[in-house]
């Protein structure tokens, strides 16, 4: 039997992952994460935690060690973040990310239908399924047309969690998640690159800036309020799917003006654009309607755009600093 306020993190180690963790272990709740065997520990994300979860070694891509791992976490919720999430690596790498992204979803939920089918499941779905909208802005009832092997494969991803849901009345939601940042967002996405280089550049450690497409619109929000969100599914009376967004779109121009601003630079001085950088298929606007969420959930963001990019921006600064004051130590 699964116990109230347990949990199984998959993707602990990512950014949304770590978040998540903190924000159930406030709720006390008893916190299991899936890690896959790596040569190097990769635990920077939830160093400060780990004392306080319990870790288990498993992977998106074997079935069995997944079944196991439910099986022996007894979880009552299972929140399924792990995914090869980086939208350029997918035209790269699309099988491995079908693998991964699509197949592993069906993976968990296949686990959980075998062991306990009445475990909680939230799928981190996301906003690049829409692709090519032609509908802003987007909402729950927006067709999908994924321009990425990764959108495609969230949208199966999508599909199998509503499928599980309505063929054997299991408690899965999808939250149709726009892009989500913090000081811990990987260094090769578009914010977290931006701000780490307007950190480097003003410590001295750093030239230039070279970026793809500086027109791209998102829709960006704060990671911490989208786990928030993934959470609150779990804890309504019946399963759905909801759109997480802030509903205000911005430029990558924009985010680079506003990061080097921050740092007291002129972006126009150190940043350029190279075609290395462009995709074989972009998607040059996204924008949610959380209005469904506000509503139902009554979830609301909590960190504005230039919030966010201030406080990336001055984590960035903080910890070159570190760095480079320990390099010459
Ligand atoms: P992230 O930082 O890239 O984290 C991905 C996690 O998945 C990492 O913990 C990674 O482990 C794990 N993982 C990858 N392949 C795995 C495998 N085969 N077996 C087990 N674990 C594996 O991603 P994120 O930004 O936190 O995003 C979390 C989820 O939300 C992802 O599914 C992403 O696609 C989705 N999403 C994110 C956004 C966003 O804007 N952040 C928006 C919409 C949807 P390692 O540390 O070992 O690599
Ligand atoms: O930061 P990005 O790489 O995020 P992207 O592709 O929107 O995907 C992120 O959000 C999705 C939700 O919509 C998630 F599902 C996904 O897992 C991931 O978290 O790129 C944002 C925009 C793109 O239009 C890209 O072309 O920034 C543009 N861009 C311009 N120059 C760049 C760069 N992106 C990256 N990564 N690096 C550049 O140099």
């Amino acid at each position: 039997m699964s116990t109230p306020r347990r949990a199984l993190i998959t993707g602990i180690t990512g950014q949304d992952g770590a978040y998540l963790a903190e924000f159930l272990l406030e709720k006390q709740y008893e916190v299991h994460g899936m890690v896959r065997r790596a040569s190097t520990e990769n635990f920077e994300r939830i160093a400060h935690l780990h004392d306080r979860l319990t870790l288990h070694q498993a992977d998106l891509l074997d079935q069995l060690s997944i079944i196991n791992l439910v099986q022996d976490v007894q979880p009552r919720e299972v929140y399924n973040f792990a995914a090869q999430s980086f939208v350029p690596t997918s035209f790269v790498q699309p099988l491995l990310t079908g693998e991964f992204t699509a197949l592993g979803v069906a993976r968990v939920l296949e686990a959980i239908r075998l062991v306990d089918p009445a475990i909680r499941f939230f799928q981190a779905s996301s906003s690049e399924m829409f692709g090519q909208a032609r509908q802003t802005p987007q909402t729950e009832e927006t067709p999908f047309r994924p321009r990425s092997p990764y959108g495609a494969a969230k949208a199966y991803g999508h599909w199998i969690t509503v499928n599980y849901r309505e063929s054997y009345g299991m408690f899965a939601c999808s939250g149709i998640m726009f892009n989500h940042e913090s000081p811990l967002r990987g260094k090769e996405f578009v914010s977290r690159k931006i701000t780490d280089a307007a950190a480097r550049i003003k410590l001295g450690l750093q030239d230039e800036l070279v970026l793809g497409n500086l027109d791209a619109r998102r829709d960006w929000g704060f990671a911490g309020d989208f786990v928030r969100a993934a959470w609150l599914m779990l804890q309504q009376e019946r399963p759905d799917d909801y759109v997480i967004a802030s509903g205000k779109t911005h430029s990558v121009r924009e985010l680079a003006e506003l990061a080097f601003g921050y740092a007291e630079l002129d972006w126009r001085e150190y940043v350029r654009s190279d075609p290395k950088f462009l995709r074989p298929a972009e998607i040059n606007n996204l924008c949610g309607d959380a209005s469904k969420a506000r509503r139902l959930l009554s979830w609301e963001p909590t960190v504005s755009f230039p919030d966010l990019i201030r406080q990336m921006v001055e984590a960035d600064l903080k910890r070159v600093r570190q760095e480079r004051e320990g390099i010459k130590g």
